[in-house]
């Protein structure tokens, strides 16, 4: 018994330890499964775009929505931050964005895609361009893009918090400024269509980190559904705004329709977003 008594010790801790083992094993493994999904998830929110595809007219296209599902929203945007796709969030989240991919035949008979936004809520969308390669705001300085407005928040104001609403807003976030040690804030341009401010109308905002460019006002009359092209010097615009070199490599795209502070519907349509070498209209 004396000799055995060490054997079955050995042996019962072999077992103690075999199900020890086993039981880290399981967790490890279990983790792993954690981890894999996570990063899988991970990898496909976190799929930006690495080059914009050039376009007929010799500019780099950010987006025509014709590569995307009619009623859904469009994949390659992502949330305010840039870190997460709405087009993967679940209904109940999603159903805050109130954009939509939208199609109807255009005059030449061809099917045409955007984007519709039609609401109240105030949901930026997020085009990361800081992993695009083949951007160079130097040698494509102008930014240019497509409204269709059909219905302004009555009584907005950008220069007021309390109605600070807009039917479309287009942003280039050039950079990210460090402010008081922690604060982070987007340095960027915004072009919006206001509803009461007059074309030209600058202001600045955050700081004085985001310029708000006017470029389009008031209720259009004509509701013909002619889409209005705007072509800005992103070059021109930022050095006279900032007073400072542009960079050459800007972060991201934003898009913003919102009604929320009005509580008053916006309605507006964007299409064909890219950059051109100057000269472009
Ligand atoms: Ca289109
Ligand atoms: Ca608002």
């Amino acid at each position: 018994m004396t000799l055995l008594t060490p054997y079955c010790f050995s042996f019962r801790l072999i077992v103690n330890e075999h199900i020890k083992i086993s039981a880290l094993s399981y967790f490890v493994l279990f983790l792993s499964l954690i981890m894999l999904v996570t990063v899988k998830s991970k990898a496909q929110d976190t799929k930006y775009i690495h080059s914009l595809t050039t376009s007929k007219d010799g500019g780099l296209l950010v987006e025509d929505f014709e590569g995307d599902s009619v009623g859904q929203l469009p994949y390659n945007w992502f949330e305010q931050r840039g870190v997460n796709r709405p087009y993967n969030y679940p209904e109940d989240i999603k159903k805050d964005y109130l954009y939509r991919i939208t199609d109807e035949q255009s005059p030449s008979s061809k099917i045409n895609q955007f984007l519709r936004f039609d609401g109240t809520k105030a949901k930026h969308l997020n085009f990361p361009l800081h992993q695009v390669k083949n951007l160079n705001l130097n040698e494509s300085p102008v930014l240019s893009w497509k409204w269709r407005i059909w219905d302004i928040p009555a009584g907005a104001d950008e220069r007021n918090n309390k109605v600070n609403d807009t039917a479309a807003s287009v942003y280039v976030v050039f950079k990210v400024k460090r402010m008081a040690l922690v604060k982070e804030v987007p340095q960027s341009i915004r072009y919006t269509w206001s509803s009461s401010l007059p074309v030209g109308t600058e202001i600045s905002t955050f700081f004085g980190h985001q310029k708000i460019v006017v470029v389009g006002t008031g209720q259009p009359s004509n509701l013909d559904g002619e889409w209005m092209a705007f072509s800005r010097n992103l070059k021109e615009d930022y050095e006279r705004l900032f007073g400072e070199k542009m960079p050459a490599t800007p972060l991201a795209i934003l898009l913003l329709s919102d009604g929320d502070s009005t509580n008053d519907t916006a309605k507006a349509d964007y299409d064909d977003i890219g950059f051109y070498p100057t000269g472009h209209h």
